[in-house]
């Protein structure tokens, strides 16, 4: 079946379906060119609650999905491939924070919205990676922090507001390729460029001090279409690349690491979108139990969220 002829089908059976295609910024770009929205877990999530759909295709990974099934209960959620997880999310079990707060009474927990609904629902705060300064910062300072699952994220926010945690040692495959020195090296070959790079990249110490900018998927969508400049060294998953060409024609963006590429993401399919809308398949369903508990845990995050920028480098304040 010619590409065409699969997007046709596509766009016919999302109208049969009442269907409304999600898609992250980490996608293959042709499942972005085909979706009503593109952008992060949670504004992807927040997009799904707004519309009269009733059923919503997923195309990103089972963490993102289940997101969305916590926050729009009785909707239908879809995911293409059902093997399409995530490696960070891997890193923590719901039986292993619960053991990690047995051997921390009392202390808050706060969950990078990278992880299962188990681990969500274990958690007193969710946060992603625009917000997680502002939930650190709200929680009292005699509290203590266990922070999960990455440390990198974890590492960033406490540079930034000055706050010891306890850090789960997770990260993400695809960041953790990202290296300090072949970017100096794409500096001297773009010397016109800017450096904006995402806070799961394992080489965040090392490369901070290079960076014009540390900031989240949309942060870093933003970032581009406000900025100046006319290039970009983009330190996060390749998949972004397309919607900042797209939108940004007139501007270059060089990866960071070419082999910032994640597999699970990348299992999405425009096939596998069609056989998804066909088959109504594959369901992504959060037994009420866990649900209730996740999204009490994400509707605190979203209580004191708001839109609003990173501390961004220069202003950080160092740990001791
Ligand atoms: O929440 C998301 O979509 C992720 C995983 C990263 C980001 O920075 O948007």
């Amino acid at each position: 079946m010619k590409t065409t002829e699969i997007t046709e089908e596509i766009l016919e059976l999302k109208k049969k379906r009442e269907a409304v295609i999600l898609c992250h910024n980490y996608q293959r770009g042709e499942l972005q060119d085909i979706a009503d929205f593109v952008g992060d877990s949670l504004g992807l999530t927040q997009q799904a609650a707004k519309t009269d759909a009733k059923t919503i295709v997923f195309c990103g990974v089972h963490f993102m999905a289940e997101t969305a099934a916590i926050m729009n209960p009785g909707k239908l959620v879809l995911i293409p491939d059902k093997e399409a997880g995530c490696s960070l999310a891997a890193m923590i079990s719901g039986e292993s924070l619960r053991r990690w707060k047995a051997e921390h009474p009392g202390a808050v927990v706060v969950s990078y919205i990278n992880c299962t609904a188990e681990v969500k629902a274990e958690s007193d705060y969710i946060c992603t990676s625009t917000n997680a300064l502002k939930i650190v910062d709200a929680i009292p300072a005699d509290r203590e922090i266990l922070f999960a699952p990455d440390q990198f994220l974890g590492t960033f926010i406490q540079q930034a507001t000055g706050r010891r945690m306890h850090l789960w040692p997770g990260y993400c495959h695809a960041h953790n390729r990202i290296d300090t020195e072949h970017i100096r090296g794409l500096k001297q070959e773009h010397p016109k460029a800017e450096f904006v790079m995402h806070p799961e990249c394992g080489c965040l110490t090392s490369c901070m001090p290079l960076a014009d900018k540390v900031l989240s998927t949309e942060g870093i969508i933003k970032h581009c279409r406000d900025s100046k400049a006319p290039e970009f060294i983009v330190g996060t998953e390749v998949g972004i690349l397309h919607r900042l060409h797209r939108e940004n024609p007139q501007k270059a963006f060089y990866p960071a690491s070419e082999e910032a590429f994640c597999e699970f993401m990348k299992l999405n399919t425009l096939e596998k979108l069609l056989w998804s809308l066909q088959d109504l398949e594959h369901k992504v369903v959060v037994p009420e139990e866990i649900a209730k508990r996740a999204r009490r845990a994400i509707e605190r995050m979203l209580e004191i969220s708001s839109p609003g920028a990173y501390v961004q480098p220069s202003e950080k304040r160092p740990v001791d």
